[in-house]
C-alpha cells in the first residue's frame, strides 16, 4: 500500500502542510489505498514533505508524486481538459506553490500571535532547556528562506496585498463552479483546496484570511471538496463540509 508521509492534521487542516494536504487529496482522488505516516525529514528525498513509498519507490515533491501515480496507475486527473485549460490550471497551480505559499509562511511563522498559535507547537517534543534556543534557530531558516525566496523582502503590508490578490484571482476564476475548471475535479483542485483551505484557516489571523473569508464562493468550495473527498472530516478550516 501506498504510504504518504506528512506532518499530519494540524489547525482543522488535513496537515499543516498545503503540499502534504495536496498529495492526500490527490490519493484521495485517485482511490488507490493509501496510509499516513508521519514524515522524518531524514528520509524525505528532498529534504521536504510531503514524500511517498510505493512498492519501494520513495518519491518527493507533490508534482512528481501525482505524475508518479497518473503513470503507474494509468490515470489523467485532467481527462477531458483541453490543451488551453490545462495551461491555465498549471499556471493556477504554480501561483498557489510558489508564491501564495510564501505569503501563508511568512503570516504564519514571521507573525508573532501567528506563530505561537501555529508552528510553535511544532517543538512541544524539544526538550524544554534547549526549546527556545531549536525554535529562534528554525524560525531564522524559514526567515532566510524568506528572504532567498523574495517575499520575504517586501514589507509586511505588501506581503498582504500579494497575497489577498492571489485570493481574489483564485476566488474571481472559480466564480459559482463547482470546481475548478468546471463541473468535475481535476488535479488543480487538489492544489486550489489545500492552498485556499491553508488561507482560509481561521487559527492564523491576516488580511489574507479575512479576504479569502470574505469569498462565499471559497468558503462553499472548500466545503463541497470536504463532503467529496474528505468524508470522514465534519469541516475543514472551519467550513462546513456539504455537496
Ligand atoms: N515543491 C515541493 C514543496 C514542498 C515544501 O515546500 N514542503 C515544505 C512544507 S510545506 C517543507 O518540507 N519545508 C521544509 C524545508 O524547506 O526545509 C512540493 O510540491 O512538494
Amino acid at each position: 500500500m501506498i504510504k504518504l508521509y506528512g506532518s499530519g492534521q494540524n489547525f482543522g487542516l488535513p496537515d499543516a502542510s498545503p503540499f502534504v494536504a495536496k498529495a492526500e487529496t490527490l490519493l484521495r482522488m485517485s482511490k488507490l489505498p493509501f496510509e499516513r505516516r508521519p514524515m522524518s525529514f531524514s528520509r524525505a528525498p528532498k529534504k521536504k514533505i510531503p514524500y511517498i513509498e510505493d512498492d519501494g519507490v520513495v518519491l518527493g515533491d507533490s508534482t512528481f508524486i501525482r505524475w508518479h501515480l497518473e503513470q503507474k496507475y494509468a490515470i489523467d486527473f485532467d481527462a477531458g481538459l483541453t490543451a488551453e485549460q490545462r495551461a491555465t490550471a498549471w499556471a493556477f497551480e504554480k501561483m498557489a506553490e510558489d508564491n501564495l505559499y510564501w505569503v501563508l509562511i511568512d503570516l504564519r511563522w514571521m507573525v508573532d500571535d501567528n506563530f505561537d498559535k501555529g508552528p510553535r507547537m511544532f517543538f512541544n517534543a524539544v526538550p524544554a532547556p534547549i526549546r527556545p534556543l531549536v525554535v529562534a534557530m528554525v524560525r531564522r531558516q524559514v526567515r532566510k528562506s524568506l528572504h532567498y525566496h523574495g517575499m520575504g523582502r517586501h514589507s509586511r503590508a505588501d506581503i498582504e496585498r500579494l497575497g489577498t490578490r492571489s485570493i481574489t484571482a483564485i476566488a474571481d476564476y472559480l466564480g459559482e463552479k463547482p470546481f475548478f475548471m468546471g463541473d468535475r475535479p481535476t488535479s488543480v483542485d487538489a492544489t486550489v483546496f489545500a492552498f485556499v483551505s491553508g488561507a482560509l484557516c481561521p487559527v492564523f489571523h491576516s488580511p489574507v484570511q479575512q479576504a479569502a473569508w470574505s469569498r462565499g464562493t471559497l468558503r462553499r468550495y472548500v466545503g463541497r471538496m470536504t463532503a467529496r473527498f474528505f468524508p470522514d472530516y465534519s469541516q475543514i478550516a472551519g467550513c462546513e463540509a456539504a455537496a
